[in-house]
């Protein structure tokens, strides 16, 4: 029997939409039914460029075959394979594929099923190896303000995003915050990463005499910043982060979840700039995010630290039913393939300069206060409503997808991260789109 697969489902109540303004979607529901390289079609027929990758996740484009295709034939095969205490070739295959692209020095892949799953995972990881080397005082997490590490209690307690913390309880106990890197004073309309700021890696140096560093197990951050508004690391901030870390034996996370797989124009934001973490935490772009599915990369340092012990024991009692899970694999492999094999990341670190001009060029358009950029990602930021702060944007948000763009909204800060398959043309609709849509709000 065919699925029914409406256009408009005749009832929009019984699914709660997640971070959604469920009200106001279901008097006016954006139905996508169709989706091709880089364009999404409308149930009414419509076609909107994609703007944003999905969620900054579909970055070889969409309904590519080869990828299509792989999940077809996994599905078809071998459909699960148990995660624990059994395997199958497709994620070992895809481990070594990953660990091919990770930056020297990153050897192990631990799977998950989102981004916030491979927080979590980090998090304990980390905790753990401080403690499987006889450092079991080391339990501190420090993450950072604006910090998104995902909605599980280990991310938000981590994270520093107020409306994804303050109504959610007390979080975890042991945790500390460095200060975000945004000064919009000093940095506005900065093209790539602004001058100011790496001064702000010292407060690590603050927060490690306030509690000891012997109690702090690690540091995590976004190299760049996504969910946030697009906030960029300072010239210098990475690599001071780097070197109070490793000088107080503090592991540094960084969550790739968004620069990981060729957004900033190399495999990961690591290498981007140039500094090498203990652990990475990814998602998204590694499936083209057509399955879920995330990993945790870590150093050899880090995973040889469990392989003690008797060889029957567990050396890790963490995973998830679905880690590893054969047809998510199976896509992994055919996106780094399709990544690899159409050059996609050179082609965003290409594309990079022209985007970077397309988007300045937004400057002294009406309600914009900054932009900012780095590799194929950008943010042009309003200035809000008084009193009213989101709606210029999220009005925005409803005009251009109007108008045939997908861009995305937070605070009021339009952020946008197209597939890396993006043409110029592409491009100047995107941004001429925008302009006009701004030109024409209150
Ligand atoms: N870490 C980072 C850095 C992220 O950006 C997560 C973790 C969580 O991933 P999952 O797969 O659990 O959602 C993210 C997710 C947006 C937007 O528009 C960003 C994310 C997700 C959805 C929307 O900014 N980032």
């Amino acid at each position: 029997m065919a699925l029914d697969r409406k256009a408009t489902p005749n009832d929009l109540n019984a699914f709660w939409m997640p971070f959604t303004a469920n009200r106001q979607f279901k008097k006016a529901p954006r139905m996508f039914v169709a989706a091709k390289d880089m364009h999404y079609t409308t149930a009414d027929g419509r076609q909107v460029l994609d703007g944003t990758a999905g969620l900054w996740c579909c970055n070889a484009g969409h309904c590519r075959p080869r990828i299509t295709e792989a999940i077809q034939r996994q599905a078809a095969e071998l459909d699960y394979a148990p995660a624990f205490q059994m395997g199958h070739p497709a994620a070992f295959e895809l481990a070594n594929r990953i660990i091919d692209i990770a930056p020297k020095g990153m050897e192990h892949v631990f799977y998950t099923n989102s981004g916030s799953e491979s927080v979590e995972t980090a998090l304990k990881i980390a905790i753990a190896y401080h403690r499987a080397r006889g450092e079991g005082a080391r339990t501190r997490l420090i993450g950072r303000e604006r910090g998104y590490h995902g909605v599980n209690f280990g991310g938000i307690s981590v994270g520093g995003i107020v409306t994804n913390r303050k109504v959610f309880g007390t979080m975890l106990g042991g945790v500390d915050h460095l200060p975000h890197t945004h000064l919009p004073g000093q940095n506005a309309f900065t093209k790539g990463q602004p001058e100011h700021g790496a001064h702000l890696a010292d407060e690590l140096e603050r927060i490690v005499a306030l509690h000891g560093a012997e109690t702090i197990a690690a540091v995590i951050v976004e190299p760049m910043a996504g969910s946030t508004g697009v906030l960029l690391p300072p010239k210098g901030y990475l690599e001071k982060l780097r070197a109070i870390t490793k000088k107080h034996g503090i592991l540094l996370i960084f969550d790739e979840v968004i620069t990981g797989f060729g957004r900033l124009g190399s495999a990961f934001a690591a290498q981007h700039y140039g500094v090498l973490p203990d652990m990475m935490t990814t998602a998204k772009g590694l499936t083209n995010g057509v399955i879920p599915m995330g990993a945790v990369i870590t150093t050899a340092e880090v995973h040889d630290a469990f392989m003690a012990g008797p060889e029957h024991l567990i050396e890790l009692f963490h995973g998830y039913t679905y880690s590893g899970n054969p047809i998510a694999s199976a896509a992994g492999i055919a996106t780094l393939e399709t990544y690899k094999e159409e050059g996609l990341f050179e082609r965003a670190a290409e594309m990079a300069p022209y985007w970077q001009e397309a988007l300045h060029s937004l400057r002294g358009t009406r309600h914009v206060i900054d932009i900012r950029n780095e590799g194929l990602i950008g943010a042009v930021e309003l200035e809000p409503i008084a009193g009213e702060p989101t709606k210029r944007a999220f009005s925005a948000f409803l005009k251009a997808y109007d108008k045939g763009i997908l861009i995305r909204t937070t605070g009021d800060i339009i952020a946008m991260s197209p597939p890396l398959i993006i043409e110029k043309p592409h491009i100047d609709q995107l941004i001429g789109t925008l302009k006009e849509v701004l030109d024409g709000l209150e």
